[in-house]
């Protein structure tokens, strides 16, 4: 038997018995969590489960008509669960506050494709060679024998397609484009979906976008580019924190850049750092891990304390030893 077929098993034996379940991602959540955390809730749902859906922050507008029924709600009070399932999250502090309102619980399922996955859980199915979340989700349905409706093949294409830059990583596999046609076939709309994905952008994000172009740094032989997001940049765009995913990839795209980076000034004073690789021998998880963070080789984080200028300073400089490394 295969171990992610055991590894299946496992937790659809754990979810067998529970039924009060609760489902919580990582902040700021992004498609894969979106998507993951509600295809689940679903799926759960249908099961005959009762479900609650956390999230630390609101779901990200362009994302609210994936959730039609507004599933998706912020921890309210400390509650008891028979069972809490984390999606997409690499660690219990990702959670956010909702880690803290989960309160007793006699499970926790841990379903994630990080590489720096803390493997928290009672039940954990970490995989990291699968580039989203979702396309575990989307596995762990087939194998149970749960129908996937068109709203849950809407909510799991999105995990799918936003996860990989719409099929371009090096993550992708056979199996992403198996998961991406049978989601189709379940009645994924390809081209309406990705155009309220990918053609939709707020007036606010589009300003942003000026402020990357007009501010962004490269560095002198063009393989290290990065700029800076302040509170007062957001302000000036009339933008708000759900406006800067992505934002990266603008600058990662430039031919010569090999790493990227993004600094943000946060309110309580940190810096939280975005960084994306091009190249398979820059691993940026690592990179992530010297400051207490992590991700994927290709995509990772950090939060890092102390005057921005030192921030940019221990990063810029771990990511040049990186970029020295043999290629
Ligand atoms: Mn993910």
């Amino acid at each position: 038997m295969s171990s992610s077929l055991r590894i299946i098993r496992q937790v659809l034996a754990a979810l067998e018995t529970p039924r009060n379940v609760c489902i919580v991602g990582h902040v700021r959540p992004d498609g894969d969590c979106i998507g993951s955390q509600l295809a689940l809730a679903h799926a759960l749902k249908r099961a005959g489960k009762r479900v609650t859906v956390w999230n630390a922050d609101p779901i990200p507008a362009k994302l609210a008509f994936l959730d039609p029924d507004g599933l998706l709600q912020r921890p309210a009070r400390r509650r008891r669960f028979d069972c809490v399932i984390a999606t997409d999250a690499a660690n219990p502090e990702r959670l956010g506050e909702t880690g803290a309102c989960i309160g007793s619980r006699r499970q926790l399922i841990n379903i994630d494709h990080h590489q720096s996955n803390t493997r928290y859980g009672d039940v954990n199915w970490v995989e990291p060679a699968s580039p989203s979340t979702g396309e575990l989700i989307h596995q762990l349905c087939r194998r149970a024998g749960w129908a996937i409706t068109p709203l849950m093949a809407d909510l799991l294409f999105t995990a799918v397609s936003t996860d990989t830059g719409s099929f371009q990583y090096d993550s992708v596999r056979p199996g992403t484009f198996t998961t991406a046609a049978d989601l189709v076939r379940g009645g994924v709309r390809v081209g309406e979906l990705c155009r309220r994905l990918y053609q939709s952008q707020s007036r606010a994000r589009v300003e942003l976008l000026r402020h990357v172009y007009q501010s962004f740094k490269l560095s002198p032989d063009g393989c290290l580019a990065w700029f800076w997001l302040r509170p007062r940049d957001l302000a000036r765009a009339g933008a708000d924190r759900s406006d800067t995913d992505g934002l990266i990839d603008h600058i990662r795209s430039i031919d010569t850049v090999v790493a990227a980076c993004v600094f943000e000034e946060l309110e309580d004073g940190r810096v939280r750092v975005s960084l994306r690789s091009k190249s398979r021998s820059v691993d940026v998880n690592r990179v992530a891990a010297r400051f207490g963070g992590g991700g994927h080789p290709a995509a990772a984080g950090a939060r890092l304390s102390g005057p921005p200028a030192s921030a940019q300073r221990r990063v810029l400089s771990a990511l040049r030893e990186a970029l020295e490394c043999p290629f």
